[in-house]
Formats: structure tokens, sequence, C-alpha cells
């Protein structure tokens, strides 16, 4: 029997925000990204992961040298704080060039612009010692079907992945697929789309995957099984831990607020894959409610990760033997009572 594993969590800045939504404004202070490094600390995390202008703010218009040089900054900031920079994420959703796809825009120049910027988002991984870089594919995809040509666009992805594995010869990156939200429908909606691309890339060795639960949810799919999947390509390189209500916006709720089972469900499938052995994090891409006041703020990282360590026990306690032979006998009734029980506790 492998000894269990001790989990190392993280989260970023954007999980300590304010409080907007697309219908009003923050309804909390705007803080330093130190008071946000301190929280984290204070909380107990190991790691914390970044946007590209997280780390090095209004990259665009700073030279490599001045990128460098903040870069370094920071990394002797976390260094003093014993925390350690998990990945690396290119913002290619915010910049006017962006507006029609990153990668895949129509317009070669925007395409240009996306991919220069994703090299950009490299070097401060490397500057932060981070090997991992994230790419949520946020407007990969489209309003209008007949907009874009997908066939020309999925060739689009592969190239700025193939850019990128060029540019620096160890770095890994990961997928973070999303169906929805901000395009009607995206381009790698799924685990499956996200490992597919990656085989056809020039070292589909160094591409892999994340999946964050709510955006699974809002595939319809069951995040559980898409850990596995991922897992059994060796490609689960990363983790959003969090909750979805349904098929609505991207709720980011704390992770297992919406539904207990499926979190549960979630933790069974990282046990049993090993998840973590190899020195993955798991992170909480969740936010705090915008009713949330500002001595609240950080609860919702205070209890994604209580209640994640509280199943990781219900996970190792379940009653297996017991399992197994309702499973041989087909009683399925009796096995989801059994894991409502155990779930509920005495
Ligand atoms: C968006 C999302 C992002 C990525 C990082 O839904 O989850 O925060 O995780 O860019
Ligand atoms: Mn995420």
């Amino acid at each position: 029997m492998p000894k269990p594993t001790t989990y190392k969590f993280c989260f970023g800045p954007w999980n300590l925000s304010e409080g907007q939504d697309p219908y009003g404004p923050p309804t909390r202070p705007v803080q330093s990204f130190d008071w946000k490094l301190e929280q984290l600390k204070a909380l107990g995390y190991d790691a914390m992961m970044f946007h590209d202008d997280d780390a090095v703010p209004d990259v665009d218009n700073k030279s490599d040298a001045a990128l460098k040089a903040e870069a370094k900054a920071l990394k002797r900031k976390l260094d003093d704080a014993g925390i350690v920079a998990e990945i690396v994420a290119p913002r290619l959703w915010f910049d006017p060039r962006t507006v029609d796809g990153a990668y895949t825009s129509n317009d070669p120049k925007c395409r240009r612009y996306a991919i220069d910027r994703s090299l950009r988002c490299l070097d401060i991984a490397a500057h932060l010692d981070c090997d991992l870089i994230v790419l949520w594919l946020a407007r990969e995809g489209s309003y209008i079907r007949e907009s874009k040509n997908a066939r020309r666009c999925f060739d689009y992805l592969v190239q700025a992945v193939d850019k990128m594995l060029a540019h620096h010869p160890k770095m890994r990156i990961a997928i973070e697929p999303k169906p929805n939200e901000p395009m009607d429908l995206a381009y790698v909606p799924t685990i499956g789309h996200a490992l597919a691309l990656a085989q056809l890339t020039a070292d589909p060795k160094r591409v892999g995957c994340l999946i964050e639960t709510a955006h699974a949810l809002l595939a319809g799919l069951d995040p559980a099984d898409e850990i596995d999947f991922a897992c059994a390509f060796g490609k689960l390189w990363s983790l959003h831990l969090n909750d979805q209500n349904g098929l609505k916006f991207d709720q980011d709720k704390p992770f297992g607020s919406a539904n207990l089972r499926v979190a549960f469900n979630q933790v069974r499938a990282l046990e049993r894959n090993g998840y973590g052995r190899k020195g993955e994090y798991v992170a909480f891409d969740v936010h705090p409610f915008r009713t949330t006041k500002v001595e609240h703020w950080t609860a919702h990282l205070e209890n994604s990760r209580r209640t994640f360590l509280r199943l990781v026990e219900k996970a190792r306690s379940f009653p297996e033997t017991e399992a197994q032979s309702l499973i041989a006998d087909r009683n399925y009734a009796a096995l989801d009572q059994l894991v409502l029980e155990h779930l509920m506790g005495k």
C-alpha cells in the first residue's frame, strides 16, 4: 500500500475578489497583492497560482528587462514567504486584440499578439522557477458559428501550443477546458478535447490538462470521471476544485457546497489515482460571495480546504469491503444508501 498523500494547496489572487459582477460594482475594497499573499500564508496554503499580469502587472507595456526584474522580485517575495508559484496563465481575454478570440482570432495581427503574449508568460514562469503554464482558452470559440472556420481554428490552436513548446524546452502546458462563458460555445469544451489536441502538438508529453469542477459540470459531465480519464493518460497536472449549482453562469462556489456527493467522488478519484504524489497541487478556484463582508473575506478558502480534508477522511474510511460485496451482488440500491449513510455519519 502506498503511503496516503499529504495534499498541498493553492489559490490565486483573483480568489480574493472584491465582489463585482456583470450587474454591479465591487462590494469590498481593493486589496494589495501583499495582503493576499499574507492571507494565503495565514490560511496554511502552500502555493499561489498566477495570471501573467498578476505576476507582472501591465505586462504588455513592459520591456523584457523590466519583466525579468519584476518577476524575479516576486520570486524573492514568494521565497521569503515560503510559497511556491504553481502555474502561470496568460490572460488572453482582456485586451481589445482578443475580442474575437486570441489564438483563433480571424485577424492575423491579433493571433500574433496572443502568441507573443503567451511566450512572455512562459518567460515569467521561468523567472518564477515554475514549469507549468495553464491555458484557459477563454475566447477560443464563437458567438456565431459561421463567423469562424473551426477547422482552421484547431490548426491555429496547435500552432500556438507548438510555438510555446519550442520557446522553452522544459515548460509543460495544461489546458483548462470550459464549454461556455464568455463564449456561447468553446472549441475545447472538455478534457477529451484538451487531450486529443495535445496529441496533435509537436511534443504531446508536455501537454496535459487542468480540470475545474464547475467547468466539467457546465459541460454536463461528472468531474470525478473527468479526473479518472485525465489520470488514465497521466495528464492531470493541476486541478481547480469548486462547485456549481446546475447549468448557470460559472459560479465558483466553495468546494462541496452545491453537491457534497459529487465532491466526495472527486476526492475518491484523486485518492485512487494518487493525485499529488508527483507534487501536483489542489487549487481552489473559488470566489467569495458578493454578499461576503470584509471580515469574512477568506472564509470560502478556509472552508473549501476543510471540506476537502474532511472528504479525504471520508474517502479513506469508506467501507470498501461492504461496498465490494454489494457490487458483487449487483445491489446498487444498498450501495447508494451506503454512500449516503457514510457521508451523513452517525
Ligand atoms: C475561468 C477560470 C480561470 C482560469 C485561469 O473560468 O477558471 O480563472 O482558471 O485563467
Ligand atoms: Mn479555473
